[in-house]
């Protein structure tokens, strides 16, 4: 089952308010304070989280999202988990394949950018909400809270899944 909601105009004219953009090396990913802040560039960046295959004590941050992870860190360590995309097209996975993310937050920040969450193979329950100006993604009541984000796309696999649009 896939769901894209296209974003609103709320959603676009954050485009306006989002920050100058900050030109660096590569996308950066720092758990500090039991927050995990994965920072995207100024250009276009392909940033996914998913927990280890096989070990779910573990949480793999992929630069590129190409199966190839860059950054490891530990679970247990991580109270909330913070993505800025920066300037650019940026396309954000979250994998919940292997196991729950906890809570997220997540900036597109400026450009188009496409937030996909995949559902993992349980049966999930997801409600897609507006919440002012940012998208609430609340999946088996784990809380992904959006903003920036043009596009969102819910890849719920197996189970008995529910998707609420906005
Ligand atoms: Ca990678
Ligand atoms: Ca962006």
């Amino acid at each position: 089952m896939r769901n894209t909601i296209v974003g609103s105009a709320a959603l676009a004219a954050l485009l306006l308010a989002a920050g100058p953009a900050h030109a660096s090396a590569g996308p950066k990913a720092k758990l500090k304070h039991h927050t995990l802040t994965v920072t995207g560039t100024a250009k276009g960046d392909k940033l996914a989280l998913r927990l280890k295959a096989g070990n779910p004590k573990r949480l793999e941050v992929d630069f590129g999202d190409n199966a190839s992870a860059d950054k490891t860190f530990k679970k247990a360590k991580i109270k909330k988990i913070v993505v800025k995309a920066g300037a650019g097209d940026d396309r954000v996975r979250l994998d919940e394949g292997n196991g729950n993310l906890g809570a997220v937050t997540a900036d597109g920040q400026a450009g188009r950018d496409v937030l996909t969450l995949d559902g993992s193979n349980a049966a999930d329950k997801l409600d897609l909400a507006a919440n002012g100006t940012r998208v609430r993604f609340t999946e088996n009541a784990v809380a992904l809270d959006l903003n920036g984000f043009e596009e969102a796309d819910a890849n719920a696999r197996g189970g008995v899944d529910q998707l609420a649009k906005l």
